[in-house]
């Protein structure tokens, strides 16, 4: 070792000593996450660690009804199912937390509530499955959107014969990155309710309690509106990359679905063959109808009804629907509005 070496190896040593370290030594500068762009400047992008992934309905139901059977009621309120990315230590994106949840006939998920923030979308129920979100009860019909926004109380029922299941979607990663998960049961097993009469089979009427009811806002958007909207927006011509898309906002103010996750559904044309896009919000896929494919650098997901997709950030991709005849329909959630709240989102699109 020269003297430089050895100076330099005393210094490091002094530093680990000290709990201090120099940015050579760490963190995105160090030489391996350096790229050349072809003018010769050395440049960092994001490098996710999530990987594109599919998990299929068939498998998720054989998954789902062995639940049921190993657990009769779950021990933590909600008998869910987590989409783990293979790229992961935890979670379907590095942000996103998606799976799907199944409640029996009969059965209360109990009434609690956390700092995450959670929506859920309906795959298969009958006419009396619902949310109570701070009072309000919110029926769950196949493809509605029913939001939990953190800090909510929320408790789930099966008034039907039949299993019901969703889809759960929640901000967990994100959540625990910044530390900041606070959960509290509410003691009680279901909360007082206001508008029972919302539910076609009339439940047991309760009066409004001392439940803290927090401003008002729209927790739950229905299909059959979601896809008149859809309809509505195909009339004016399909986006190169998305096909056709809304996004659910809150109607008061225009914000996104969630503080952190942004909720859009989407119609991908007969025959629709997307050009290639890479975003920095990564995104949950879940497949309402239809078939196609995301097409990615290194691998392909080829996707059918009920599937669900995880999509990294910072990927190129494109979505192509694999039919001639038939629309396909997704509902899709992104962390978008964390990005946007720090101005950090970018997008590109190769023509
Ligand atoms: O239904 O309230 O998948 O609190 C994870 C945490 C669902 C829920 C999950 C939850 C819920
Ligand atoms: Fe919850």
């Amino acid at each position: 070792m020269d003297e430089d070496a050895k100076a330099l190896d005393a210094l490091e040593k002094l530093m680990a000593t000290a709990h201090v370290r120099g940015q050579w030594q760490v963190g995105a500068n160090r030489p391996e996450n350096m790229r050349r762009s072809p003018d010769g400047r050395v440049f960092i992008d994001p490098a996710p660690q999530a990987k594109p992934y599919l998990w299929r309905w068939d498998v998720m139901r054989r998954i789902l009804d062995g639940a049921c059977v190993v657990l009769p009621e779950s021990e933590t309120a909600r008998r869910s199912l987590l989409y783990m990315n293979p790229g992961l230590q935890r979670g379907t994106t590095q942000t996103i937390w998606a799976g799907m949840q199944v409640i029996q006939p009969g059965e209360i998920a109990w009434a609690h509530r956390h700092t995450v923030n959670a929506l859920r979308f309906t795959i298969d129920t009958g006419d009396n499955v619902f949310t109570v979100v701070d009072g309000e009860v919110l029926p769950m019909r196949p493809y509605d959107l029913i939001l939990t926004p953190g800090w909510c109380w929320h408790d789930h029922h099966n008034d039907t014969p039949k299993p019901a299941i969703w889809l759960d979607v929640l901000d967990v990663p994100f959540i625990g990155m910044i530390n900041q998960n606070y959960y509290e049961e509410l003691g009680e097993t279901v909360q007082d309710r206001r508008n029972d009469t919302a539910l076609p089979g009339g439940a047991v009427l309760r009066p409004l309690g001392e439940t803290p009811v927090r401003a008002a806002r729209t927790c739950r958007y229905g299909w059959d509106e979601t896809r008149a909207r859809l309809d509505t927006v195909a009339g004016q011509g399909a986006d190169p990359c998305d096909g056709v898309a809304v996004e659910y906002v809150d109607p008061a103010t225009g914000a996104s679905a969630l503080a952190t996750l942004a909720c859009y559904a989407q119609m991908l044309p007969p025959g629709f063959s997307g050009h290639r896009r890479r975003r920095g919000a990564s995104a949950v896929h879940f497949v309402i109808s239809g078939e196609g494919k995301i097409e990615f650098d290194d691998t392909t997901l080829d996707f059918a009804r009920h599937d669900g997709m995880a999509v990294p950030n910072w990927t190129w991709h494109r979505l192509v629907n694999a039919s001639t005849t038939e629309p396909a329909f997704l509902f899709t959630v992104t962390d978008r509005p964390i990005l946007d709240a720090f101005g950090l989102y970018r997008e590109q699109t190769e023509p």
